[in-house]
């Protein structure tokens, strides 16, 4: 049987691939989406999310906005790529969008699917942990619904990401954008599969990998995915950071369990002063499954290979 999945993103090109690849996983069972506005402004981002499913043939999923907000917003520049993404044409060949969307914002909405869950699901979460820390602090009970947490954050033995005056740079952000989320998913006892910047940084977005989608050319979610990964384009240059598949790596293992290895390591969220946002290993944290070493060919040509012809 499919494993029932919930998903959180928070509408970065990279989060849109993500999506892009999860509506193609045959042992997925896909049941409902929230997005974070976190790496996004959250009207384009809620709208392209409907038609990449209206577009994958996944209608029937019903999307939920995120309306909860952490204290460290991201940068406008990276914010807007949601608008960019929602004017492609591949995904405006029809006026209408007929993919649901929820009455309920995102926290809400999550807690009602966790709680009439009839077995314990995965989450799988590439944005900050807001909505979730919301439902754990507000219905405890929920957490026993969650199997498994595959979760893109953090930055282990790493630099992190987050270049902001007043921060040390250890964080990555994610866990940056509200850390107390970050913590209190942490302390929690939900099993946690991590993808940090450790294994992250070992798949950035090449040209090779971009324009391999290019052979596709004609088919429509690869060329959605050829046209996102080209739109990353210019981050190294005005950041001094390459873009990387941080979330496309992460959602790869619920297809491809075995293109990482892992670790299992002891950490805790810092959420104060100068490091805060930073996951650093401590004997008293708690145990998460830390993905360590990528096998980054194997992974590119397993998004090629899921999206060719589709
Ligand atoms: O830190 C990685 C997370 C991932 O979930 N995001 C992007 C991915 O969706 C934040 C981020 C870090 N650097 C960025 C980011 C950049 N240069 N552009 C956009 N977002
Ligand atoms: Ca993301």
């Amino acid at each position: 049987m499919a494993r029932a999945i919930y998903f959180d993103h928070d509408g970065a090109l990279d989060d849109l691939l993500s999506l892009t690849l999860l509506t193609r996983y045959r042992g997925v069972s896909l049941k409902g989406v929230t997005v974070t506005p976190a790496d996004c402004l959250i009207e384009p981002a809620v709208s392209v999310t409907r038609k990449i499913l209206d577009l994958a043939g996944a209608q029937h999923v019903p999307v939920a906005a995120g309306t909860l907000a952490g204290p460290n917003p991201f940068p406008l520049e990276w914010r807007v790529d949601a608008l960019r993404a929602d004017a492609l044409p591949v995904l405006n060949q029809r006026a209408e969008n007929t993919a649901r969307l929820s009455p309920l914002p995102a926290h809400l909405q999550l807690a009602e699917w966790l709680s009439t869950a009839p077995e314990p699901v995965t989450l799988l979460m590439i944005g900050p942990l807001t909505n979730l820390a919301w439902c754990l602090r507000e219905h405890p009970e929920v957490e026993s619904k969650i199997a498994e947490l595959v979760f893109m954050g953090g930055a282990i033995d790493v630099a992190g990401n987050v270049d902001r005056p007043g921060h040390d740079g250890s964080a990555e952000w994610n866990v940056y954008w509200d850390p107390a989320a970050a913590r209190r998913v942490f302390e929690s006892e939900i099993p946690i599969t991590l993808f940090p910047l450790d294994a992250t940084d070992q798949v950035p977005i090449t040209p090779e990998f971009a324009r391999s989608f290019g052979r596709h050319y004609g088919s429509p979610l690869s060329d959605l995915a050829g046209s996102l990964l080209a739109m990353t384009f210019g981050c190294f240059e005005t950041t001094g950071f390459s873009y990387c598949c941080w979330d496309s790596l992460t959602t790869s293992y619920l297809a491809e369990p075995d293109l990482c290895e892992f670790e299992d390591v002891r950490c805790v969220v810092l959420t104060e002063g100068v490091s805060q946002g930073r996951t650093v290993r401590a004997d008293s944290g708690r145990l998460v499954k830390c993905a360590k070493k990528v096998d980054a060919q194997r992974f590119y040509r397993h998004c090629l290979d899921v999206l060719a012809e589709s």
